[in-house]
C-alpha cells in the first residue's frame, strides 16, 4: 500500500480467480478508500438510471440454437481495421490512481496482454506517454473532454497522436457533472493529480470535486464543436454519450467515423434510460454508415452477445476493469478481459454461433413484444 496525499493507493499486481464481475466490486470496497471507492461506484441521483443499466439486459434474450453445427468459437474481430482478440474495450475512466498506485499505465498493461481495446480519459491520472508506454504499442484511443480552452484541446490532440493513439473519443455527455450524492456524502475531492491536466491554466485537479473538473471543459456543444473537432485532428473521431437516433446522426453529418451509445454508467442523466434499452434505436439509426461503440452495465458474456447482436460493434466495461486493477494491478485487469470473454464464448457456443459476425446476425427474443427480432 502506497500512500500519496494522505490517500492509500493499492500496488497489487495479481492475476485474479474470479467469479463473476459483479462480485468483484464487493472485494474492491475492502480495499480501494471510502472517498474513491464512491467516486468510482455510484451513479447520480438515486441511482435509477444505474439499476436500469443492469435490468435492461433482461428485455431481450438469446434464443438457444443447438443444432447449429459449431464448435471453439472465437471472439477475434476488427474496428477502425484494429485487429483484437475480443469485441471488447475498456471504457475511458478517470483517476484511477484511486484504484491503483499505477493507475492507467497498468490498465493499459492488463487489457494489451488480454487483446483488447485500452482507451484513457482526458481525466486519467496517468500521463498520455506513460499509458502508451504501459500498452507497450497495443492499440489505444484517447477520450478527449472538450476544454473551454482551444489551445488546450489542441495541444492534447497532439499530444495523443504522438503518442500514437488510433482514434479520438469525443465525450459529450458530461457538460457538467451529474448530481452524485456519494461524492458529497464523502467530500469527495481527488486527493492526486490528473497528468494531463498539468497544462490547464486551473491547475493538474488535485484537491478538486468533478464539479470544478467540469467547470472547465465546454458546457454548449452541438454539432458544430464537433466538426471543429473533426477538422482539427486527422484522427478518426467517435463521438461518446449518444443515446438517441437523432444525436447519432448529428454526429454523423458532423462527420464522426463512429457513435459511441453511452449513459456514462449512470453517472450523468438521471431518470433516463438504461443504455441498452436505446441500443437498437440507434443501431438501426445509424444502418452502418460508421461502427457503433457501446457500455454502460455490462457484467457479463451474455450482455456482450446481446448487445453486438443488437448492432454494437465494440463492447466497453468501466467499473469492473477498476476493480480489477484495484485487486490486481495489470494482471487484475487482464483477468477481467479474460473472465469476461470466456463467459462471452461459452454464450456463443451454446447460442450457435461461431464468430462476432455470427453473433451480429444472431436473432434476440424481444420479451415485450413476444418477437424474435
Ligand atoms: N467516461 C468518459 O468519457 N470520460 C471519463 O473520464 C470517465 N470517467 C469515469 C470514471 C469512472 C470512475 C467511471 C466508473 C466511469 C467513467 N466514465 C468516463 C464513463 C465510462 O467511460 C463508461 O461509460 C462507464 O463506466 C460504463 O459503465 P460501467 O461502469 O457500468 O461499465
Amino acid at each position: 500500500m502506497a500512500i500519496t496525499n494522505g490517500y492509500k493507493q493499492n500496488e497489487n499486481e495479481k492475476i485474479l480467480n474470479i467469479l463473476n464481475l459483479t462480485q468483484l466490486a464487493t472485494e474492491a470496497k475492502k480495499i480501494i478508500p471510502a472517498g474513491g471507492f464512491g467516486y468510482i461506484a455510484s451513479g447520480s441521483e438515486d441511482e435509477f438510471t444505474l439499476q436500469a443499466n443492469r435490468k435492461a439486459f433482461q428485455h431481450r434474450q438469446i434464443v438457444p440454437r443447438s443444432l447449429s453445427n459449431i464448435e471453439k468459437p472465437q471472439t477475434d474481430t476488427t474496428i477502425f481495421g484494429i485487429n483484437l482478440k475480443m469485441p471488447i474495450m475498456m471504457a475511458p475512466a478517470a483517476a484511477q490512481g484511486l484504484a491503483h498506485v499505477k493507475g492507467e499505465a497498468d490498465t493499459a498493461k492488463g487489457v494489451a496482454k488480454a487483446g483488447a481495446l485500452m482507451t484513457e480519459s482526458t481525466y486519467s491520472s496517468a500521463s498520455i506517454a506513460d499509458v502508451a508506454a504501459g500498452g507497450g504499442g497495443a492499440p489505444q484511443f484517447f477520450q478527449l473532454y472538450m476544454s473551454k480552452d482551444w489551445d488546450f484541446n489542441k495541444s492534447i490532440l497532439d499530444e495523443a497522436k504522438k503518442a500514437g493513439v488510433k482514434a479520438i473519443i469525443l465525450t459529450v455527455d458530461a457538460t457538467i457533472g451529474g448530481f452524485r450524492e456519494a461524492d458529497i456524502v464523502n467530500q469527495f475531492q481527488f486527493p492526486l493529480p490528473m497528468a494531463n491536466l498539468v497544462k490547464f491554466s486551473q491547475g493538474d485537479g488535485e484537491g478538486k470535486g468533478i464539479s470544478e473538473i467540469y467547470a472547465a471543459a465546454a458546457q454548449k456543444i452541438g454539432p458544430k464543436d464537433v466538426k471543429r473537432i473533426i477538422d482539427y485532428t486527422d484522427l478518426p473521431v467517435i463521438v461518446k454519450g449518444i443515446e438517441s437516433p437523432e444525436d447519432a446522426l448529428y454526429a454523423i453529418g458532423a462527420g464522426a467515423a463512429g457513435v459511441y451509445v453511452s449513459n456514462h454508467g449512470g453517472r450523468q442523466l438521471n431518470g433516463g434510460p438504461a443504455s441498452f434499452d436505446v441500443l437498437e434505436s440507434v443501431t438501426k439509426a445509424v444502418n452502418h454508415q460508421v461502427p457503433v461503440l457501446f457500455d454502460s452495465g455490462v457484467r457479463r458474456g451474455s450482455d456482450v452477445f446481446k448487445a453486438l447482436a443488437l448492432g454494437a460493434d465494440l463492447v466497453g466495461i468501466g467499473r469492473p476493469a477498476i476493480y480489477g486493477l484495484a485487486l490486481g494491478g495489470a494482471d487484475g485487469v487482464f483477468s477481467v478481459f479474460e473472465h469476461l470473454n470466456n463467459e462471452l464464448k461459452i454464450v456463443m457456443q451454446l447460442a450457435g454461433t461461431k464468430t462476432v459476425a455470427d453473433i451480429k446476425r444472431a436473432k434476440l427474443l424481444n420479451i415485450r413484444k413476444h418477437t424474435i427480432t
